[in-house]
């Protein structure tokens, strides 16, 4: 088969691109340890029910109208199952993971992250209207995934 020498350029051009991308990208994960912007901390799985503050999941009032609210997900639930913030307050989620790769989504407000066990995935997000959030594992994760949600009351 006879390809055109101008094809065979553009054809090596191609692939020198993919080789350099390809380059960046494994430089960036091994070298710099790149890791997806949520994900700041990492954590023991098999020791989350003894590390602060993950002994303790649950939300902590920081200062008026801010929350750090610390979760634990295994199948199929979230701990803690439901917080109470007032309406207008900026909460810091920090969430990790006993077991297998889940997903913490609350629909309509941004909040969405996926929360990988070994890692603390953080996401922030300010409360401004009253109302009862669904909190939902947005990540297959077995057989009860459907059954994982949790509740974030605006009040
Ligand atoms: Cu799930």
């Amino acid at each position: 088969m006879h390809v055109h020498q101008q094809e065979r350029l553009w054809l090596a051009a191609g692939l020198a691109m993919l080789v350099l991308f390809a380059a960046v990208i494994t430089t960036s994960a091994v070298v710099d340890g790149f890791v997806p912007p949520s994900r700041i901390q990492s954590i023991d799985p098999t020791k989350v029910a003894q590390t602060p503050p993950f002994d303790h999941p649950g939300l902590r009032k920081i200062a008026d109208g801010a929350y750090e609210a610390y979760y634990v997900a295994r199948v199929f639930s979230f701990s803690p199952a439901e917080i109470r913030v007032p309406a207008g307050s900026r909460v810091t989620f920090y969430v990790t993971s006993t077991d297998v790769e889940h997903g913490f989504s609350i629909p309509e407000t941004g909040v969405n992250t996926m929360v990988t066990p070994g890692w603390v995935s953080s996401v922030s997000h300010t409360f401004k209207q009253r109302g009862t959030f669904l909190l939902v594992c947005n990540e297959y994760c077995g057989a009860g995934h459907h059954l994982m949600a949790a509740k974030v009351t605006v009040e």
